[in-house]
């Protein structure tokens, strides 16, 4: 099939946005098999796109849709004034999500995620990645990644998990956080490699949560199951966690308000990716921006997520979360794009996506639009005229 008068962010190299005019994308068996000019495309059968914008599909590559509860009355006390760091010192924050993910059903998880999923689907996402770490006890963890892995079944979507064991101490190790270390990296990250529910390990290293040794035993652990490693890292404060990450071979640090020179260089060398999450930065009222000039100048990729969570960024929208980027950060429209595509790809450690080129998934967005930069541009509006999948058309019409 030819899908053929579009215009094609293709979000290769070379000129913004691998912006092709008048452009077909051929594909065949779920691949896209030729791009360019329409008139140089291959005979096929075609369909007609009016001329309209076509992307690659979008990728969330970072999330925490799977959770109970639900965290309002601490939006209400954070405007009252109590911060973050006080609410969850005092046993609430992420803690208050682990009661109630432990006490939820893995249906209910599963239904009350199946309704985050389709808004964040209805504009476009086709990969998310999504972290356990409301759990924290080994049947927990498990339970939320088993859920994950559902939605990817129950829709149209690829998912990839990460473990996030080493999200906060839960409340029983409270006084002996060398002993829940153990429980991670001696049961719980053994138990879920067993399973297979993993596709890589996090942890949360931060004052309020995991120190950068507690982290690198984390760390140290995956290694040795082959499990690749992200991390939040630098988000409330500059503890060096970046620089760890990349002696590991990170994936990504995410956040990383407070990144500093050395971390920035650190991640260049090792090729890991810089995930922005604005959402989370927004919800917190932050002041500390991310290093964005640095990360410009040593050329570490840099993709942007939804961070979607209860506490944090409860922000159920990747194409918003595209316009924070830009309005927030700084970023220009086509680093956003590039952020929620090639880059977020990168991310996940996939080559296979994220970028419309021969032998790439044949995943893809027909938008509503004329130029890419039109996407980042309105907040609250969906331009979305249609998604496709592996080559079939899942969601809209062309
Ligand atoms: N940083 C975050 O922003 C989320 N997790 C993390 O480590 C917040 C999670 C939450 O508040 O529930
Ligand atoms: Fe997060």
């Amino acid at each position: 099939m030819l899908f053929s008068n579009l215009r094609l962010a293709t979000m290769t190299e070379g000129g913004p946005y691998g912006l092709i005019e008048d452009g077909a994308v051929l594909v065949k068996d779920g691949r896209i098999a030729w791009t360019g000019a329409r008139k140089e495309a291959p005979a096929a059968q075609s369909i007609d796109c009016g001329g309209r914008l076509l992307t690659p599909g979008l990728i969330d590559c970072h999330t925490h849709i799977v959770y109970g509860g639900n965290r309002a009355r601490e939006f209400e006390q954070r405007l009252n004034g109590v911060s973050y760091a006080e609410i969850a010192k005092a046993g609430g924050g992420i803690l208050s999500t682990v009661r109630a993910t432990r006490a939820a059903s893995e249906e209910e998880l599963l239904k009350s995620a199946s309704t985050r999923l389709e808004s964040l689907l209805a504009e476009g996402v086709t990969t998310i990645e999504i972290k356990s770490g409301y759990g924290l006890d080994v049947e927990t963890e498990l339970k939320m990644l088993r859920v994950a892995r559902a939605l990817g079944k129950q829709h149209p979507v690829d998912v990839v998990t990460s473990y996030l064991g080493a999200h906060t101490f839960p409340a029983e190790y409270r006084d002996d956080h060398a002993a829940y270390v153990d429980l991670v990296c001696g049961k719980a990250l053994p138990a879920v490699a067993q399973a297979r529910l993993a596709d890589a390990v996090d942890a949360f290293c931060e004052g309020i949560a995991f120190s950068v040794a507690e982290t690198e035993k984390v760390f140290a652990t995956a290694q040795k199951l082959g499990i690749p490693i992200k991390l939040h890292a630098e988000q409330l404060s500059n503890l060096g966690g970046a620089i760890l990450a990349a002696r590991y071979g990170a994936l990504s640090v995410d956040h990383i308000e407070y990144l500093d020179e050395d971390g920035v260089v650190a991640i260049a060398q090792s090729g890991t990716v810089a995930v922005l999450l604005p959402g989370a930065f927004y919800y917190l009222k932050e002041k500390q921006h991310p290093p964005v000039a640095a990360l410009r100048a040593r050329k570490v990729p840099i993709a942007i997520a939804t961070d979607l969570n209860p506490g944090s960024s409860p922000v159920h929208s990747l194409l918003a979360t595209m316009n924070m980027a830009c309005v927030l950060f700084g970023l220009t429209p086509e680093e956003a794009l590039r952020g929620v595509t090639v880059n977020a790809a990168r991310a996940l450690g996939f080559k296979d996506r994220g970028r419309i080129a021969p032998g790439m998934k044949a995943d893809l967005v027909l938008w509503n639009a004329e130029r890419p930069g039109d996407l980042a541009y309105p907040l609250g509006f969906n331009p979305l005229a249609a998604v496709i999948r592996n080559g079939e058309i899942i969601r809209g019409k062309l």
